[in-house]
């Protein structure tokens, strides 16, 4: 009897500080089937039997003890199903969905669109798959044009007279076909051209091209369009020039010049040392284009440019390589 109430007591104050583990922890080595609650009742057997009223007394009067600190437990260690009222705040807001950010070649075209959207340009969209009158034909592109040629366009397997196009001039054409006079839009989207992927080529990019359209457009007209473009895309210290070049589509056509973001003129290897880099063409559409699209090339004149989001936003952000554009993860400072 003696023995067994020291035992009692011994375990007693093991249970009360019983810290090392949670409360299956401790179901398992005090209330289990083979726990030490089970083993201590099974020294029932060897009291006296005047003593065993007693004894029993005391036996379950431990046995409540142990399951009262294992209910304890249980609630303060959210072992059980509730967590103890106080210890998480329901009130706080969640964690902040990881929400991704706009590609930059969306951030460029938008600012594209709004600064020419403050000059009275609308934005006009057609299809990705076109066909050769609309694409070409129309363009003043010759049947035997090496623009057209397999290498240079994707054309559609079960029909040769579709294609993905290649600039959006197409949409363009579509506008001028309307008939609704003056024409002042931008055509922003994706084009397609059959190129080997490098990090400055890829076989999809994308493309703003504007077209003017009215009486006595000029190419005076031109140059302060994308001037004013210019300064309010790059900033108020850029310089631009004009270069003598061809299109089928514009007569005079001309390359556009910005002085290097990069150096600042002085040069380097973004502008191979010139001081200069290329980012747009343009030119006064060739008459041809305006009576192809059913426009009175006597009545009315006009000026188009087109550029290439991608080349503008790499000197933006100083992406060195065409193909992180289209890669799953991407970060700009
Ligand atoms: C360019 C360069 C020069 C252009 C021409 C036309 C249209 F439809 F009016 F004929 N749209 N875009 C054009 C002119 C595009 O991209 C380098």
């Amino acid at each position: 009897m003696e023995q067994l109430l020291q035992k009692i007591q011994d375990l007693k104050a093991e249970i009360a500080a019983f810290s090392d583990g949670d409360a299956e922890t401790f179901r398992i080595k005090f209330l289990g089937s083979k726990g030490l609650v089970k083993t201590i009742m099974g020294e029932m057997k060897n009291v006296a039997a005047e003593n065993k009223k007693e004894a029993g007394q005391f036996l379950n009067e431990f046995k409540l003890f142990t399951e009262a600190k294992y209910e304890e437990l249980k609630s303060s260690t959210n072992n059980g199903q509730q967590s103890t009222a106080g210890e998480i705040d329901l009130s706080l807001p969640a964690d902040a969905l990881p929400l991704g950010s706009r590609h930059p070649i969306s951030l460029v075209k938008n600012k594209i669109i709004s600064i020419f959207q403050r000059l009275g340009f609308a934005v006009a969209e057609g299809p990705e798959i076109e066909d050769d009158f609309h694409n070409f034909t129309a363009l003043n592109l010759p049947e035997n044009h090496p623009a057209r040629d397999m290498q240079d366009t994707f054309y559609i397997s079960q029909n040769p007279d579709w294609l993905l196009r290649t600039h959006t001039s197409s949409v363009q054409v579509r506008e001028m076909q309307k008939g609704q006079l003056p024409i002042r839009i931008i055509c922003p989207g994706r084009v397609y051209r059959n190129e080997t992927i490098s990090a400055r080529a890829h076989c999809f990019f994308h493309q703003v091209e504007g077209l003017y359209i009215a009486e006595n457009v000029s190419f005076a007209d031109l140059k302060q369009t994308l001037y004013f473009f210019v300064q309010e895309m790059f900033g108020r210290d850029i310089k631009l020039r004009f270069r003598p070049s061809y299109f089928p589509f514009t007569e005079p056509s001309a390359e556009m010049d910005i002085s290097c973001l990069i150096c600042g003129g002085s040069g380097c290897s973004v502008c191979k040392k010139t001081g200069w880099v290329e980012i747009l063409g343009c030119g006064m559409v060739h008459p041809n284009v305006l009576n192809n699209c059913g426009i009175d090339s006597n009545k009315y004149t006009g000026f188009a440019f087109g550029m290439g989001i991608e080349r503008i936003t790499m000197l933006k952000y100083q992406i060195k390589d065409l193909r992180l554009f289209s890669e799953k993860t991407m970060t700009v400072f």
